[in-house]
C-alpha cells in the first residue's frame, strides 16, 4: 500500500544526514577521497581541488588507496558513534575511477556492513555501473545535473571524455545529458534512492533550474539539492577567472522556494562538504583524521 511504501522510504533515509533533514542533527557522514580522475570538465572546477559536484571547491583532500580508506572508516566509525554513512564524492568523479571506488565499497561492506554506502557522480558513466551499485547495496546515489538543455550546458561544460574519445561543445554536452537521464532512469528501475544536485549559476542556468527540477522529479529523483556556485578568482576555475558570481542567499532561497512548490522534497541543509569530510554536517573533523594521524590509530570498529 501507499503507507507502507512511505514507511519503507522513511526507514531507508532515517539515518542518512543528507537525505533526511531530521537525521542530520543526530547522524554523521564521512567521505574518503579515493577518486582522483575525472572524465568531464566543469567550468566551476579546478582539478587540483575537490570535485565541486558535491564537495567544497577550493579544498585539497589527501588521496587515499582503497585499503587506507577502509582503515580510516573503521577507525572513525569506532570513534564517532553517530557515524552512519560513508560517501565517495571525489576529489574527481568516483565513476571515472571505478576500480578504486568499488574496491573501497567492497572492503567496507565486508568489514562494516552496517555503514550505509553513498556515491556522488556527474553521471557520465552511471548507466554502466547501476548493476554493480545495486549489488553492493549502495542505496543513495547523487547525480549532479545542471541542465536538461544542452544549449545551456555548453556554458558550463567545455568537454567530455567518453569511451576513449574527447568531445567538445554541444556534442559533448548532449552525451553528458543523455547519460545523466539514462542513469536517473536506471536508478529508478533498480529502486535506488537518487538525489540530484544542481549548481546555481546566475545568468547561466538560474532560470533553467526550475525546468531541471520538473524533469528530474518526473523521472523519479527523490530529492533535489540546489547549491550555490562558490566562485573566487583564487580557485583558478574558469568561472572564477571570468568573474562569474555565485547567487546571493536570497536568490538561492527564492529558487528553492519556487521549486519546492512541488511534492518532491528540496534539500536545504547541504553544507557543501569536503571530499574528506568527517562528522555531522556543518562540523568539520577532517583534520583530526589526516592520513598521518589515522594510519597511527587502530581500527576499533566491530572489535
Ligand atoms: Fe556525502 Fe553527498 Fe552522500 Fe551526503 S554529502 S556523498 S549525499 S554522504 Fe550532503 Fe555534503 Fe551536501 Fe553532499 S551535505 S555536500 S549533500
Ligand atoms: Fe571537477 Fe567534479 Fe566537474 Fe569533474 S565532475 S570537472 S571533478 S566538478
Amino acid at each position: 500500500t501507499e503507507i507502507s511504501h512511505d514507511e519503507k522510504i522513511k526507514e531507508r533515509i532515517a539515518k542518512h544526514p543528507c537525505y533526511s533533514e531530521e537525521a542530520h542533527h543526530h547522524y554523521a557522514r564521512m567521505h574518503v577521497a579515493v577518486a582522483p580522475a575525472c572524465n568531464i570538465q566543469c567550468n566551476y572546477c579546478n582539478r587540483k581541488y575537490d570535485c565541486a559536484n558535491e564537495s567544497r571547491p577550493g579544498v585539497v583532500s589527501e588521496l587515499l588507496t582503497p585499503e587506507e580508506a577502509a582503515h580510516k572508516v573503521l577507525v572513525i566509525a569506532g570513534k564517532i558513534p553517530q557515524m552512519t554513512v560513508l560517501g565517495i564524492a571525489g576529489p574527481g568523479d568516483p565513476l571515472a575511477n571505478p576500480e578504486k571506488t568499488f574496491r573501497t565499497f567492497e572492503l567496507i561492506a565486508d568489514k562494516a556492513p552496517d555503514i550505509k554506502l553513498c556515491l556522488s557522480t556527474n553521471g557520465l558513466m552511471l548507466p554502466d555501473y547501476v548493476d554493480r551499485i545495486k549489488k553492493l547495496n549502495v542505496d543513495h546515489v547523487t547525480i549532479t545535473i545542471n541542465m536538461v538543455d544542452p544549449e545551456v550546458g555548453t556554458k558550463i561544460y567545455p568537454w567530455v571524455h567518453y569511451r576513449r574519445k574527447r568531445y567538445k561543445g554541444i556534442e559533448a554536452v548532449r552525451i553528458l545529458h543523455e547519460r545523466q537521464m539514462e542513469g536517473l532512469q536506471a536508478l529508478k528501475e533498480a529502486d535506488i534512492l537518487c538525489k540530484v544536485n544542481s549548481v546555481m549559476i546566475p545568468g547561466i542556468n538560474d532560470e533553467h533550474l526550475a525546468e531541471v527540477d520538473r524533469v528530474i522529479r518526473e523521472k523519479g529523483a527523490f530529492l533535489h539539492n540546489i547549491m550555490p556556485l562558490i566562485s573566487a578568482p583564487e580557485h583558478g576555475t574558469h568561472f572564477g577567472l571570468t568573474g562569474q558570481r555565485g547567487p546571493t542567499p536570497k536568490e538561492l532561497k527564492a529558487l528553492q522556494d519556487k521549486c519546492a512548490g512541488s511534492n518532491m522534497k528540496m534539500m536545504r541543509h547541504c553544507r557543501q562538504c569536503r571530499a574528506d569530510a568527517v562528522g555531522l554536517l556543518g562540523e568539520d573533523r577532517s583534520q583530526e583524521f589526516t592520513k598521518e594521524k589515522f594510519l597511527e590509530m587502530a581500527p576499533e570498529y566491530n572489535l
